[in-house]
């Protein structure tokens, strides 16, 4: 096994962009600079991470990183239903606009997440205490939806080029999630839910790319063939749904077969869905060793990019966060943490050099 160090040491070594040696790095100003996001498109592709508030305008070293670094990026909780909606009938774009404003000052695109999701921890307490009829939830739903993308269409002025409208709407057996507080807006079917939700956004915004977002769904299972069946149905009834969010939480396990995730991949993309990896993480163990976690992270990174690369609808990777200090992880998964590219002191891990490199190489295919 390689220690992480002599990992990261190699991968700079290999890798397109070190230094010649003998020759001092360049520094002038007119020298490009080796980004992920220069890196990415050269291979045609955008390379972002999700972006918490407060602190992006809060840490300097993080503003930095992301304005360098990427080309695109999620807001991580800031265009939830939760964040945008302090009652029932009032919208709050203050924050939401000076991430658009951040990403239009330096040429960065977004994705807009999320319009529709049942996790309570993106709800309100005005929502999940309402005690609302089917009725009423239909035009809740509706008018934020159409109020959202309304304000953001002007806004951000194409900067957000495509939403995750819902979110999760399968159980991890493939069954639809008819115990979701936003299911009786269109019941029964999560056909017919996802038709009325995508029919809405794309009449407010028919220029947006319209995405289903989930997790788990990367290895062929239950839950992949359901969303699969799902949107080929709805590809073929002409619901206007443009893309597949593969969010692709992992860890603590690397997954081997990644042929299996290609093939269920290029299966979507058969169906004229755009590909994004979404919310790309790779969590460790905190009883795991350093060195030997770090690069297993490492090549988790690559293995991630390397699919979006070598299959022709993927056009962006994601990941779920970007340093260790600022993490939904060890909160939310107990005995875990350290699933970023960057350590607690925004240093990069070897999962960004590992990036890097990946992003460095052709691609053997593009299919
Ligand atoms: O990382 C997000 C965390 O900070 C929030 O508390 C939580 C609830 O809004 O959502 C987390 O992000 C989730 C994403 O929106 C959808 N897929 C799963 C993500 C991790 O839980």
């Amino acid at each position: 096994m390689i220690p992480a160090l002599t990992l990261m040491a190699f991968l700079t070594m290999t890798s397109a962009f070190s230094a010649p040696k003998n020759k001092p790095a360049p520094t002038s100003k007119k020298s490009p600079t080796i980004t992920l996001k220069r890196l990415a498109k050269e291979r045609g592709l955008l390379v972002g991470a999700a972006v918490a508030v407060p602190e992006l305008f809060e840490d300097p070293v993080y503003e930095k990183f992301i304005r360098n670094e990427f080309s695109i990026f999620t807001p991580e909780n800031a265009f939830k239903f939760d964040a945008l909606r302090p009652s029932r009938d009032a919208f709050s774009f203050e924050t939401p606009d000076k991430m658009v404003h951040f990403a239009r000052l330096n040429r960065m695109l977004m994705r807009g997440h999320t319009l529709v999701w049942h996790n309570p921890a993106a709800l309100p307490n005005w929502f999940l205490k309402g005690k609302f009829s089917a009725k009423e939830k239909r035009e809740i739903l509706k008018d934020h939806i159409q109020k959202t993308l309304t304000h953001f269409k002007k806004a951000a002025k194409g900067a957000i080029i495509c939403w995750d409208v819902a979110n999760e709407v399968f159980h991890h057996d493939g069954s639809y999630r008819t115990d979701s507080i936003w299911a009786p807006v269109a019941a029964p079917t999560a056909n017919a839910f996802l038709t009325q939700v995508f029919n809405w956004a794309h009449e407010t915004d028919p220029k947006l790319k319209l995405f289903y977002n989930d997790y788990d769904i990367e290895l062929p299972g239950p839950k992949a063939t359901a969303v699969y069946n799902t949107l080929k149905a709805l590809k073929k009834a002409g619901v206007p749904v443009h893309g597949i969010g593969f969010q692709m939480h992992q860890g603590p396990d690397r997954i081997t077969d990644l042929k299996a995730i290609r093939a269920n991949m290029r299966r979507f993309a058969a169906l004229g869905l755009q590909i994004h990896i979404t919310e790309f993480d790779f969590k460790l163990k905190d009883s795991e060793p350093k060195e030997s976690a770090l690069e297993k992270q490492a090549l988790a990174y690559a293995d991630a990019i390397n699919l979006c690369k070598s299959i022709k609808a993927c056009k962006a990777f994601v990941s779920w966060g970007i340093t260790d200090k600022y993490t939904y992880v060890s909160r939310d998964n107990s005995g875990m943490g350290r699933a970023n590219m960057l350590d607690f002191e925004l240093l990069p891990k070897p999962a960004y050099y590992a990036l890097r490199s990946a992003l460095s190489k052709k691609a053997d295919r593009r299919d």
